[in-house]
């Protein structure tokens, strides 16, 4: 027996990985329904070899199904979720719409399946940059107690969506050839060939200094960990990577955990490989970790600042396990 499935957002990013995603695990999907904005619809998107057209999302769109894949935006979930939730369609929210709703489990499989059960019609998938901190951090904790946390994160233009993708590979190009000023519309400042210390770019700083992507970062990992006072503190950076988000963790711990016992205890969790080879320059990189479904760890090293400290570099594909793949796991639980 199959499920249909409705897929908010099929021609983003991220919505156009949730195809692949679910085409390559084998989700029992009896019909697809792919939804976008009036823009899109009579486009085709491909799934299982076939053409399939994509329809407008309307309020009417959920009728007959059984999942709703949403990532078109916060506020499209805000408006369209309830709709889905009235037809009997279970939605997995891409979005940063209903995550630290109560009532709402946010999920990363691989630490917190118990909490899907617990669903009332939405499962809140967390933002990329929290999905690949917390799959490393969850098996630390849970044997040393976690005192505090310091991230720094390096992460690629797709998480901006496509529209930003392309922006950088024009500037790119703009800038390569030498062509002069570059008119921009995704980006405050020239992205190719430079850091930028604000994600989203098009949000307003907070009044406490930091970003919506720092305290998505914050509050996210406290409602996955189950400890609303855990220590941590973010910078989110936007580099020109086309896809694979990077981390720079700093953990301070209760009790001592070497270099070695990280390894091994993080060798043994659940969607993580260890590559931490620094004699022959074998570290996780963005480029590597691209296309991969798992989340690469590496740099393991002690922190001599303190007692009991660690730093690490962390580095996942933020469409796949950051959002499309985490997400069809959550379906997968699901059925
Ligand atoms: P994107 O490449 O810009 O794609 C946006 C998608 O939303 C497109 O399919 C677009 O359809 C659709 N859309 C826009 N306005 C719409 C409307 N009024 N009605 C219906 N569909 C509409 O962006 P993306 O990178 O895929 O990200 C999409 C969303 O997913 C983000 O805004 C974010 O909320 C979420 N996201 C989540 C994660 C995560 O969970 N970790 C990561 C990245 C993004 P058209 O092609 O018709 O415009
Ligand atoms: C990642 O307001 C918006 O729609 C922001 C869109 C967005 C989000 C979000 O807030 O849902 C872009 C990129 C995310 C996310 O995963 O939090």
């Amino acid at each position: 027996m199959g499920v249909n499935v409705a897929v908010v957002g099929v021609t983003g990013a991220v919505g156009t990985e949730m195809l692949r995603v679910l085409e390559r695990r084998n989700f029992p999907v009896d019909e697809l329904r792919p939804l976008a904005s009036s823009r899109s619809a009579g486009k085709n998107v491909i799934f299982r070899g076939k053409e399939v057209p994509v329809q407008e999302l309307t309020a009417d769109s959920f009728e007959d199904m059984n999942i709703g894949l949403f990532s078109a935006g916060s506020s499209i979930s805000r408006k369209f979720v309830p709709y889905a939730i009235e037809k009997n369609c279970v939605v997995v929210d891409n979005t940063s719409a209903f995550r630290m709703d109560e009532g709402v489990p946010l999920v990363v499989p691989e630490v917190n399946a118990d909490k899907i059960p617990g669903h009332n019609g939405i499962i809140a998938n967390p933002n990329c940059s929290t999905i690949q901190l917390v799959l490393v951090l969850k098996p630390i904790h849970d044997t040393v107690k976690i005192r505090r946390v310091v991230v720094s994160t390096y992460q690629a233009v797709s998480g901006a969506g496509l529209k930003a993708l392309d922006e950088l590979k024009k500037e790119s190009e703009h800038i390569l050839a030498d062509k002069g000023e570059f008119n921009r519309s995704i980006f405050p400042h020239q992205m190719a060939f430079n850091v930028l210390p604000q994600i989203p770019q098009s949000n307003a700083f907070l009044p406490n200094g930091y970003t919506d992507e720092e305290m998505k970062m914050i509050n996210e990992t406290r409602k996955i960990l189950d400890d609303s006072s855990f220590r941590i503190t973010t910078t989110t950076v936007r580099v020109p990577v086309f896809r694979g988000h990077s981390e720079s963790v700093n953990i301070e711990t209760e009790e001592k955990l070497s270099a070695d016992q990280a390894r091994d205890l993080l060798s043994k969790a659940e969607g993580v490989i260890v590559l931490d080879d620094p004699s022959n320059q074998i570290y996780p990189m963005a480029s590597d970790a691209a296309g991969k479904d798992e989340t690469f760890v590496g740099r393991i090293r002690k922190d001599h600042s303190v007692e009991n400290g660690l730093n690490m570099w962390i580095v996942s594909d933020n469409l796949l396990k950051g959002a499309a793949l985490n997400a069809v796991q959550i379906a997968e639980k699901l059925i």
